[in-house]
């Protein structure tokens, strides 16, 4: 039999007869505050897209954080700094409300007021939210706070009945004993046990119900919608295959350990602030091109999907992407010249910049100039003839070849609006990230890989790809230490805005080496050896592994 010693609470604790423990208190906290965050995470989920409290107010830190702690969360975690960023709002949450727990031992009114706070700040993170509304932010905090007011009622009274103090839960006071809704149990033995099988059901409830609210967004309508969707093919699209089909078939392109020509939707890099990926029906979405133009024009999912009969190769990168990394890839998109339905809207003289935005509030912004200079830039549907994936922009995005992707590849579009470029600044120029950003033009080793071992002096192949959007790879050459550059020979080209495969067959030598490679565009110009960071505009320099045969 476990001791039924009412437990003293800490010292310096107000003594207004609190005979809830310290650790109680923080039990009775914590699990008030995870069913809250459990239940508006569910009637989040319930009412997708809808954010919960948790996604929402994510996304107002990553809105309103200084830049260095953005930044430093990417540093840290980096393609992960998701669900870091979701289990700290949800560890810090559960530390406040533990804290919460304890100050309202002995006064229930402070927990119910703290609750309605956090419900509070909820409501507000929720009803800015793009993806949200007031309305669906009023009804998922007003469930939340109720319930978690509940819980921390319940498990007080339990507590302090358990303590033997017949603390009246204040759920109950002000009502005659004959109606109370809850039957708290006066016996502190019975009380007890009830503190914790009532503690084990909430905790348990709690954590299944943020499973389950997991699980309900990851397969919700979009996909079905998703699925229903026919991509009209043009004649175009065979022509295409048909490339694609010889390119993957080549000698270049069989080689071990190279980076596939066009790169799978699930295996394309994803990169987005997204922490709800927008769930979007395509029978009632539609895309406004407004400002400065003639007519302000919408669309429908359909009439673009009628209209997109463009098919190209496109390479798409990341500003972020390091030298040698894998934030770049390449596919192929179908959709509606950008410069078809801006001449339509009629773009008006002074509009010096195409500001883009998607259904959850995420922006940017390119020159009027670019889309205008005989680029490919689409307004896509399509993704290697699919509709888009929906981690990809379902149901449709820009793709803008030759412009990194924060300045230009808007996914889950929603409006374009013509400006001009002093009127306007996108998500991510704040945030230290240059407004003019081209691709720069760059190579990468995909096998070997850094630091491999080779074993015997048997020719060995050195492959990759490199891109240079706009203007195509014209030369790849590699260098081993300090021999001669060797020219690679090039895979079968897919345009100048597709990536290239590239091989060299190297003969090792025993010893270390260092094997770096450059590329030359369709201008003649060779990358730069100088290195540079991400920040502002995207790296420099030339790719190196080093090898040990
Ligand atoms: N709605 C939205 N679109 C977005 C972003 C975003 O955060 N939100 N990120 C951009 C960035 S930084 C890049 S690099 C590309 C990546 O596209 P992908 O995920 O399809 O590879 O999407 C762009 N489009
Ligand atoms: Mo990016």
């Amino acid at each position: 039999m476990p001791s039924q010693t009412p437990s003293t609470p800490a010292h310096g604790t107000p003594a207004h007869g609190t005979s809830i423990s310290p650790l109680r208190g923080i039990v009775t906290g914590v699990l008030a505050g995870a069913t809250a965050l459990s239940v508006g995470e569910l009637a989040g989920a319930l009412a997708a897209p809808r954010p919960g409290p948790v996604t929402a107010v994510s996304n107002r830190v990553v809105d309103k954080a200084p830049v260095w702690f953005v930044n430093f969360g990417k540093d840290i975690f980096g393609l992960a700094d998701k669900p870091a960023l979701l289990l700290g709002t949800v560890i810090l949450s559960l530390v406040a409300a533990a804290a919460l727990g304890l100050a309202s031992r002995s006064k229930p009114s402070t927990g119910v007021a703290g609750i309605g706070l956090f419900g509070l700040i909820g409501l507000v993170s929720m009803a800015v939210d793009a993806q949200s509304g007031i309305f669906a932010a009023v009804l998922i905090s007003a469930l939340a706070v109720v319930t978690g007011i509940g819980v921390l009622l319940i498990l007080q009274g339990l507590a302090g009945s358990s303590a033997g103090s017949g603390l009246k839960p204040a759920l109950v006071t002000g009502q005659s004993a004959s109606n109370q809704p809850l039957d708290i149990p006066t016996d502190p033995a019975v009380a007890r046990r009830s503190f914790l099988g009532f503690s084990a059901v909430v905790g348990a409830g709690s954590v299944l119900g943020g499973v389950a609210a997991n699980s309900l967004r990851s397969r919700t309508s979009a996909n079905e919608a998703r699925d229903a969707v026919e991509i009209i093919k043009p004649e175009v699209a065979e022509a295409v295959e048909e490339q694609v089909i010889v390119a993957a078939t080549s000698d270049v392109a069989a080689t071990p350990g190279i980076t596939p020509i066009v790169v799978s939707g699930e295996d394309y890099y994803r990169i987005d602030t997204a922490l709800l990926v927008p769930q979007i029906d395509p029978a009632t979405w539609k895309l406004t091109i407004k400002g400065m133009v003639d007519n302000e024009l919408t669309f429908t999912y359909d009439e673009l999907l009628k209209r997109a009969t463009t098919v190209e190769p496109v390479t798409l990168s990341c500003v972020s992407n390091e030298i040698g990394g894998g934030l770049v890839g390449n596919a192929v998109w179908q959709g509606v010249p950008l410069t078809d339905l801006l001449d339509e809207a009629g773009v008006q003289p002074g509009a010096t910049q195409i500001s883009s935005r998607s259904v959850d509030g995420w922006d940017c912004g390119f020159p009027t100039e670019a889309a205008y200079d005989g680029r490919t830039a689409l307004v896509a549907v399509a993704m290697n003839g699919e509709p888009l994936p929906i981690n990809h922009g379902f149901p449709v995005r820009l793709v803008v070849s030759g412009l990194y992707g924060y300045i230009s590849a808007t996914k889950w579009l929603s409006e374009i609006e013509l400006t001009t470029t002093e009127a306007f600044n996108g998500y991510w120029i704040p945030r230290g990230w240059a407004k003019h950003a081209p691709v720069k033009t760059q190579s990468r080793i995909d096998t070997p890989r850094d630091f491999t071992q080779i074993e015997g002096t048997n020719p060995v192949p050195i492959a990759g790809v490199a891109w240079a959007p706009n203007t195509g790879i014209t030369k790849v050459e590699v260098q081993v230490d300090d021999e001669p550059w060797m020219e690679a020979t090039l895979g079968e080209s897919l345009g100048i805005n597709a990536w290239r495969q590239w091989l060299v067959s190297w003969t090792p030598t025993p010893g270390e080496h260092e094997v770096r490679v450059r590329a030359t565009d369709g201008s003649g110009t060779t990358q730069t050896e100088q290195r540079t960071a991400v920040a502002p505009d995207g790296a420099s320099g030339w790719h190196t592994i080093r090898l040990r045969v």
